[in-house]
């Protein structure tokens, strides 16, 4: 899944493809890279980031949107939205799955949305909200946490009329987690695979990777980044949603070669 950040404020690529030709030319540079899922956002989650109105996001996603699947490569498109009303403007314009990182919690009206619509949903784990989320977060026990909530919002969304099948899960890497949060969440990653939904998992140049390198450049991150692809694609990611697309692609194909060789 590759990341695109219609946002001017995106910790890795704000303000470069504020631009509808130059978000899709980026789209489309990600496809012939070998993006499977192309990701566009049009609100930056990074810690403390401003919240931004539903008619302003849905100005920035929807023309890219729209312009992806005009290029007709039959590309899947994923919103990275926690707004109802921003999703259904997104499936209108041609997505197939909602990236909720509340996980349906944010906006009542999304899980119908997602109910409606047939849409795949992806429900990632947050504490608290972008704004909140990386004042002093803390866990008796981070990953069985996470396992609950996973396990709380698969209920709720099924509950709701949402099929098994339209279920992703994801353990919101950098979401209202410590260095340490984040590195035990990807040392047991088997624990949210098990959740039997297939698995996204997010580390793309996130901040955590700088800490452990001291690497303080997002575009210093990537030889971090690709430790993390291999790592999560070996225990049991299906996704892997990255910037750096081309290279990411090579990581996660050479582990998926390895993983067959060893299950032989
Ligand atoms: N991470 C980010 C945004 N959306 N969605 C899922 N499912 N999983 C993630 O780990 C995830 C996500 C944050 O990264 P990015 O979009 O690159 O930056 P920003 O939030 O600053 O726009």
């Amino acid at each position: 899944m590759g990341v695109l950040n219609v946002t001017p404020d995106s910790f890795s690529d704000g303000g470069r493809f504020l631009d509808v030709d130059r978000a899709t030319a980026q789209a489309l540079a990600m496809i012939e890279a070998g993006a499977d899922i192309v990701d566009v956002g049009g609100e930056s989650t990074r810690p403390g980031a401003a919240p931004v109105d539903a008619d302003e996001e849905q100005r920035r996603v929807t023309p890219v949107i729209r312009a992806i699947r005009q290029a007709g490569r039959g590309t899947v498109i994923s919103v990275d939205t926690t707004k109802a009303t921003v999703a259904e403007a997104a499936l209108d314009a041609g997505a197939h799955i909602v990236n909720d990182i509340s996980a349906l919690r944010f906006d009542e009206r999304m899980a119908a949305v997602a109910r409606d619509s047939g849409a795949g949903v992806v429900l990632m784990h947050m504490r608290g909200t972008p704004q909140t989320m990386q004042q002093e977060p803390a866990y008796n026990d981070v990953v069985g946490e996470v396992r609950s909530f996973l396990e709380e919002r698969i209920a709720a969304a099924e509950a709701a009329g949402i099929g098994r099948a339209q279920i992703a899960v994801d353990p919101g890497i950098g979401f209202g987690k410590t260095v340490a949060h984040n590195l035990a969440l990807l040392a047991r990653l088997e624990t949210f695979r098990d959740l039997g939904c297939p698995m996204i998992v997010g580390t793309s140049r996130k901040s955590f990777i700088g800490r452990v390198l001291g690497r303080e450049d997002p575009a210093d991150r990537v030889w971090g980044t690709a430790a993390t692809v291999a790592w999560a694609v070996s225990h049991g990611a299906r996704v892997v949603r990255v910037h750096d697309v081309a290279a990411m692609r090579d990581v996660a194909r050479m582990t998926v070669a390895l993983m067959k060789e060893q299950a032989t």
